[in-house]
């Protein structure tokens, strides 16, 4: 992938901090050389002042001590300067904490709790734009290193050993994404270097941070407390792609978990409180199921408003495209999955999906 969160290779990459791929890690990043740098400045300094001292007014060429008290403008000099040194760090790093510390506005919520040994992670209804896209998800990430190379002798390593897991945390770029962070029975530590997060997952409480990452890509991190006997083998692998991949990938996401359990998965609140008599939302039906779907295409579902794959099928009349939608046809589920909608809800989603298309 493009980049990761441990970088592989060249002098910078092993002693720097990785890339950073949001906003608060570059900040981070920038306050680590800006105070490095004066530290530097401070070392070189003071030990050449010291050196040079020792040196120049040694005994062996006759030196003789002087011997004062109390200058109070070096009093005055030493006190302010060292002062204004530390405001000039205090101030940029408070600043940035403040900044790492407001989650509000978020256009995601997940929420992750640590496990011995594994994540799970939640998408969490909530505010933001794109609350209701993945809401529901919820899944375990474990560990997909195999066991022939953590234990096997004279095996080699993959790139990511341990740093691998067979569902990674999806998430979308450029969007604030708020994580909710707690453990179901020790301690553990969500960090994603490259994110600048790093937070404690307690059990009994729940802890927040959040990212939004710049570029897509895979990131990785690991449990960062010690809890218990595989603390190392919990890595968290985040794969942050362009919103509409994203989109994709929840209503894919979506269909897994819907398809076995249809009639719990598929109810969504529009649907629930639609009334069925009177006049039925085509729209609201269509936002509350059917778009999961047809929006991005989802397992060859004709997309909404795409003519080309519309046409042809538009062209077997209406009242076959409210049969298919109302009995199934092929991969499409009958009444999309929800057998609480009335045949006029999925007669009037059918039609909106046909304007769409017109
Ligand atoms: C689980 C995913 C999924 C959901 C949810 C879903 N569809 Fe579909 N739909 C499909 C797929 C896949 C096809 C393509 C079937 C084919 O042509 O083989 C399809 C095709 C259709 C067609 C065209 C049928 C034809 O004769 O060509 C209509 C109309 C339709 N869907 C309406 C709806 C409506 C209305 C809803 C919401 C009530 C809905 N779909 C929800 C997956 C879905
Ligand atoms: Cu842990």
């Amino acid at each position: 992938m493009l980049a990761s969160g441990i970088p592989a290779s060249g002098f910078a990459a092993q002693y720097n901090l990785g890339p950073p791929q949001t906003p608060i890690a570059s900040q981070i990043y920038d306050l680590h050389t800006f105070i490095l740098t004066i530290c530097v400045v401070i070392f070189v300094l003071v030990f050449g002042v010291m050196f040079y001292s020792i040196f120049k007014h040694r005994k062996s060429v006759g030196h003789k001590a002087a011997n004062f008290h109390e200058n109070t403008t070096v009093e005055v000099i030493w006190t302010i300067v060292p002062f204004l040194i530390l405001m000039g760090m205090a101030i940029p790093a408070t600043k940035t904490i403040i900044a790492m510390k407001d989650t509000s506005n978020p256009d995601l919520t997940i929420k992750a709790t640590g496990y011995q040994w594994k994540w799970g992670y939640d998408y969490i209804k909530g505010e933001g734009d794109l609350a209701g896209v993945s809401d529901g998800i919820s899944f375990y990430s474990n560990l997909s290193t195999p066991l022939e190379q953590i234990y096997g002798k004279n095996v080699v390593k993959s790139d990511n050993y341990l740093l691998e897991v067979d569902e990674p945390l999806v998430v979308p770029i450029n969007k604030k994404v708020r994580i909710l962070i707690t453990a179901n029975d020790v301690i553990h530590a969500f960090w994603v270097p490259a994110f600048g997060v790093k937070q404690d997952a307690i059990p009994g409480f729940i802890r927040d941070t959040w990212f939004k990452v710049d570029t897509p890509g895979t990131y990785r991190g690991q449990c960062a407390e010690l809890c218990g006997k595989e603390h190392g083998f919990m890595p968290i692998v985040v794969v942050a792609m362009e919103a509409d991949k994203y989109r994709e990938w929840a209503a894919k996401q979506k269909v897994k978990y819907a398809a076995p359990a249809t009639e719990a998965a598929a109810a969504p609140v529009a649907v629930a409180d639609a009334k069925p008599a009177g006049p039925v939302d085509g729209k609201r039906v269509y936002e509350g199921l059917c778009q999961v779907c047809h929006m991005a295409g989802v397992a060859n579902a004709p997309k909404a408003g795409d003519k080309v794959a519309w046409g042809p099928r538009i062209k077997q009349g209406i009242g076959t495209l409210h049969q298919h939608a109302v009995k199934g046809y092929n991969l499409m589920p009958a009444k999309g999955g929800n057998p609480a909608l009335s045949d006029a809800q999925v007669h009037a989603a059918v039609d909106y999906i046909v304007g769409l298309a017109k």
